[in-house]
């Protein structure tokens, strides 16, 4: 029989939400449940060259135009795109913290009249879709309950009220609303972690019985 193919599994959400807590788990407990090899990767990708200038603007210690850094946003995905393609087609399973939703909703929620979701959508297209996105669900308050914000540059209150509004009308765009699974992120740990368990798991058997090719 033919090796199946790995699944590319992404985790969104706002600040604090709990994506690299549950990217973490979900790694591991893949590693040692299931069969394949499993990649972890996040994106903003700070380490390529691109990833830095990222760094240096949410950092604050640099300024880019809004649709420049958008740009550099997708630039840094599509850096790592053949290595994911290559990854699931040899049977590696990929799990990334963060994807082109982030890309799409933080820009957009900066209401600079130029950038709308539509506009902001354009260079994501062709990127390997997710077989499951996990959009873990909270809203700003608890999230920021969660040990209040860092310096980065979008971790205020109002930019974070207006990118989950933004996430809401990503899940009811037609081509991804299928690929989005969201899960009540306000609950501890290990119960979200079993959600994101559950949700995976019958993501993995829809591509395995040929249900999503
Ligand atoms: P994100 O990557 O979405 O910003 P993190 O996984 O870094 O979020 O979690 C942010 C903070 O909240 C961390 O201190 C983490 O330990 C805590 N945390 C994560 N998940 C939960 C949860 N379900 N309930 C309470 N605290 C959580
Ligand atoms: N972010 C992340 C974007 O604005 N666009 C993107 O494409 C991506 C992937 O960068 F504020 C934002 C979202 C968040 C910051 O934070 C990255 P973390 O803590 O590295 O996830
Ligand atoms: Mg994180």
């Amino acid at each position: 029989m033919a090796t199946k193919r790995g699944k590319l599994i992404v985790f969104e959400g706002l600040d604090r939400s709990g994506k690299s807590t549950q990217c973490a788990r979900l790694v591991e407990y893949l590693r040692q449940n299931g069969s394949t090899d499993v990649k972890h990767l996040r994106f903003p990708d700070r380490t390529t060259p691109i990833g830095q200038m990222i760094n240096n603007y949410l950092a604050g210690s640099s300024q880019q135009e809004d649709h420049v850094i958008h740009l550099l946003f997708s630039a840094n995905r599509w850096e790592l795109a053949q290595t994911i393609e290559s990854a699931i087609a040899g049977g590696t399973t990929v799990v990334v913290d963060r994807y082109y939703y982030s890309g799409c909703v933080y820009s957009a929620a900066k209401q600079n009249p130029s950038l709308d979701l539509a506009w902001c959508r354009h260079p994501e297209i062709g990127l390997p879709r997710p077989d499951i996105c996990l959009f873990l669900d909270i809203n700003a308050e608890d999230a920021a309950n969660r040990g209040g914000y860092g310096n980065e540059r979008y971790e205020k209150q109002d930019m974070q009220d207006r990118v989950r509004g933004l996430f809401g009308e990503m899940r009811i765009h037609e081509d991804e609303k299928d690929d989005i699974v969201v899960i009540d992120a306000g609950k501890d740990i290990e119960t979200v972690e079993k959600c994101v368990q559950e949700a995976v798991r019958v993501a993995i058997e829809r591509v395995d019985s040929g249900d999503r090719p």
